[in-house]
């Protein structure tokens, strides 16, 4: 594995990412000087490791974003001002409720000739107006941003980019890094050029991608409130792992969970706590998601965080 200075040294940043960062820079200060405004970074998703500089062929992961977009959600209920890093075509807050076609099945077409319109069908006015009154809040008070990502090349550069901007915040800065981020990569200059032919089996070589959690934790933003997740397959090295992780990188909280219980178990893994959120079945029926116990618990952590003497 090579360092993150080699990464950044030797992987040319997205081609919209000067624009992103324009983005990102333009929030912050907008927010920065509101002393009472917190902010959290909300990244979601999955990343693909591309196998071809064309690419037509990568490796991806399962992730779907429901965490990331979710949770965003409920930051924004708790007046958090956001910035959602999330993998294209991904689920985004709000719009995460439809899928295209339930949306289209929601609205009816009122025949008057050239003056023709569109509504909202009576049965569905429940369900799209608490949604469509949030996001149209979040919009209004600019405090929601998406930036997106498809690579882990891109994925690494935006962070560092959104780092930059959320340093001056200080405390009042929270990383909620529940993006699914690959582990290993095809490095740029051992990638080939063009598609790969089916000539023969092909030898894909895969290497680890730098550790980014370090520099981050301990100079890009070193005064944050930074959270990692923890994803595992095999429930005996879930808070082993998650322990691993608080040592090595030094930050607040690592937020563990097993692939298939992810909707409704979730354990938080701090230096000294372990505390687990889980949902019962009929909670789970009653349409409550975990991401809001577990954005309240962060919520509530977060400003002890801020405290004076902490
Ligand atoms: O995106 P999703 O809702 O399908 O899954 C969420 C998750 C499992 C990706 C997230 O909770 C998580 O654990 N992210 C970190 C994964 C890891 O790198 O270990």
């Amino acid at each position: 594995m090579g360092s993150w200075e080699e990464f950044y040294a030797t992987h040319l940043p997205p081609a919209d990412f000067e624009d992103n960062r324009q983005l990102l820079k333009q929030f912050c200060e907008n927010h920065l000087k509101d002393q009472s405004q917190n902010i959290v970074l909300v990244t979601s998703g999955g990343t693909i490791a591309p196998l071809e500089h064309n690419t037509v062929r990568f490796v991806d992961n399962f992730s779907a974003g429901s965490r990331g977009s979710a949770s965003a959600e409920y930051f924004l209920e708790r007046g958090y001002a956001v910035i959602f890093m999330f993998r294209t075509k991904s689920l985004e807050p709000f719009t995460r409720h439809f899928s295209g076609q339930q949306f289209l099945d929601m609205l009816d077409i009122i025949e008057n000739g050239e003056n023709s319109s569109i509504s909202v069908k009576p049965d569905s006015v429940d369900v799209l107006f608490p949604i469509l009154q949030k996001y149209k809040q979040a919009q209004e008070t600019n405090r929601l941003l998406y930036v997106n990502f498809t690579s882990v090349s891109d994925y690494l550069w935006l962070l560092r980019a959104a780092c930059e901007c959320l340093a001056p915040f200080e405390k009042r800065a929270l990383l909620y890094l529940a993006a699914a981020v690959s582990d290993f990569y095809v490095p740029e200059e051992d990638m080939p050029k063009h598609k790969i032919q089916s000539t023969g089996a092909p030898k894909i070589s895969l290497d680890l991608v730098p550790k980014i959690l370090k520099p981050l934790v301990s100079s890009w933003v070193p005064q944050a409130f930074v959270i990692s997740f923890k994803l595992e397959t095999d429930d005996s090295l879930l808070i082993q792992k998650s322990r691993e992780a608080l040592i090595k990188y030094n930050h607040k909280l690592v937020i563990a969970n097993i692939l298939h219980t992810r909707r409704y178990r979730v354990v938080m893994v701090s230096p000294t706590t372990e505390q687990e959120i889980v949902l019962s079945k009929e909670q789970v029926h009653s349409g409550l998601e975990i991401e809001e116990p577990i954005v309240n618990e962060i919520v509530k952590r977060h400003e002890q965080f801020q405290k004076p003497d902490q």
